[in-house]
């Protein structure tokens, strides 16, 4: 077990007794560097931030908070503990041992599941990197380093794996993750929703609700699989997860407390200088649509590859009887001709449905939440989930118009209709208006949100979580 030391890569690997990966690791370490230099939070690296450090895996007390300058951040390596003879859960070779190593058949699809996913984890913190000149008090910039630097470790876990597990074309792999921007037009990042900008805190908030879940869905999966590394990797990022939900679900809430507290004030929470529900319900539709898009096909053959090989399972597999799904079916709608149809599809071939299931199952627990904010607040109206049809851009209904109840709609309706259910650039002109300085006295909060209900790690809400 690794605690607080002067390794140049805090680690529970052994990565002292590995001197070839270790070599290989700290070529990697200043590469990444320059990246956070470059891409990272925009001029706060000087800062000292009061952030969480994972320092062991130790389920009490892995976190350590104290003062932290982000380019000193210790980021690690860090996986949970074996499991004693682990087997595989699930699929054609359920109940045989868990690999230790990559099975060679399966090696280009385990390295693609790996790099997709490391891909993530800087292309969030790129999308997010303006955000601290803007920032609604001390206590949301602190969350918002947080994430960012708990996202550079997720990227850590990646790259340790592919330079553990994958020789060369892994090295390579590594590099390129540091070569691949968002929202760049010759080297986008890999997935649809890492490639939108998220300019303003109200996306911020939105993207860590929906789209970190999405991270907790497929780390989920990932964390099921037979190749051990991957899995133990992959839970412990999972308590990394829900303090990213964690900042989203109470950021969405404190705005939407705030609008309920403007609006029966004074009426107009726009005039009030507050983000009105029906703006926040735009927000919520595109960045949940965006989430949606990332759990792939609805039927796909990969997805049943992937469950078959025993490479990525269903979230939480113990908790199904039958672990191979060979047999069973699966009902959906599928459009066939202009109407939509219901098909039963082989289980497996259903993997990323059923993973979406359970995510929008989780999205609607928070919207709930949010609900009873405005339950409690006297106000009437409600935050609702779009249909899972809704603004998709992957999988079978991609290039189709759905409305946000999921009833077709022709593309010249759709044209005429989308800015009622989407951000417009003028909602998103007036998000970003509201938010054109920091605040950063401490205890101080933008006019727009509410005051959390407490601080980070018992510390009180005007602690100075930032100082310069
Ligand atoms: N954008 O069978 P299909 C997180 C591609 S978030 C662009 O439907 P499959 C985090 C797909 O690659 C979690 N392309 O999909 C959150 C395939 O390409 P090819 C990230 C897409 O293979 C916040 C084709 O479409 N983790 O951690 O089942 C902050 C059709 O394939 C998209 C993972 O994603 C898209 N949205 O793939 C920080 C887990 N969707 O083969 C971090 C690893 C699909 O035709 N990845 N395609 O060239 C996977 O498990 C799978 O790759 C996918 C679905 C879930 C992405």
């Amino acid at each position: 077990m690794s605690h607080i030391s002067d390794e140049k890569i805090p680690n529970n690997v052994h990565l002292a007794e590995d001197k070839k990966l270790q070599r290989a690791l700290e070529q990697w370490q200043p590469n990444f560097l320059n990246w956070w230099q470059e891409m990272g939070p925009t001029d706060f690296n000087a800062s000292d931030v009061y952030l969480r450090t994972a320092v062991s895996v130790d389920t009490d007390g892995w976190a350590h908070y104290d003062y932290v300058k982000m380019p000193e951040y210790r980021w690690g390596i860090f996986l949970n503990l074996p499991i004693q003879d682990r087997t595989i859960g699930f699929g054609d070779l359920m109940g045989t041992p868990a690999w230790q190593d990559v099975p060679g058949e399966h090696r280009n699809t385990l390295r693609r599941l790996i790099v997709t996913q490391g891909d993530t984890e800087p292309a969030s913190v790129e999308q997010q990197r303006l955000l601290g000149h803007s920032c609604p008090s001390l206590y949301d910039l602190r969350n918002l380093f947080q994430v960012n630097v708990e996202e550079g470790r997720h990227l850590w876990a990646m790259v340790y794996l592919l330079h553990r597990f994958f020789g060369r074309d892994g090295r390579e792999e590594a590099e390129e993750l540091l070569q691949r921007r968002s929202g760049n037009q010759d080297r986008p990042r890999i997935l649809g929703a890492f490639n939108e900008p998220i300019a303003d805190w109200l996306s911020f908030f939105m993207f860590t609700t929906f789209t970190d879940r999405d991270g907790k869905y497929q780390l989920l999966a990932l964390a099921e699989s037979g190749f051990d590394p991957l899995a133990r990797t992959t839970r412990f990022m999972l308590t990394e997860e829900a303090h990213h939900m964690f900042v989203g679900e109470t950021g969405v809430g404190r705005i939407i407390q705030r609008a309920a507290e403007l609006a029966r004030q004074h009426g107009d929470v726009r005039k009030a200088g507050g983000i009105d529900l029906d703006t926040i319900q735009r927000y919520l539709n595109l960045w949940y649509s965006l989430s949606l898009d990332l759990f792939g096909g609805e039927i796909s053959t990969n997805a049943a590859n992937y469950f078959a090989s025993g490479l990525k399972g269903r979230a939480k597999e113990d908790k199904y009887e039958d672990h191979q799904a060979v047999n069973g079916t699966y009902r959906m709608d599928v459009p066939e001709a202009g109407a939509l149809k219901t098909q039963e599809v082989p289980l497996r071939s259903a993997m990323n449905e059923i993973l979406r299931d359970g995510y929008i199952e989780d999205c609607q627990r928070a919207v709930d939440r949010w609900n009873k904010v405005l339950e409690e607040a006297g106000v009437a109206q409600r935050m609702a989930l779009p249909s899972r049809r809704f603004h998709r851009q992957q999988g079978h209904f991609a290039g189709l118009f759905f409305d946000p109840q999921g009833n077709p709609l022709s593309a010249s309706d759709w044209a005429a209709r989308k800015d009622q259910w989407l951000p417009t650039a003028a909602d998103r002109a007036y998000v970003k208006g509201l938010q054109g300085r920091a605040i950063t006295k401490p205890g101080e909060m933008a006019h727009w949100i509410a005051p959390p209900a407490r601080g980070i790690d018992g510390k009180p809400v005007d602690f100075v979580y930032v100082r310069n």
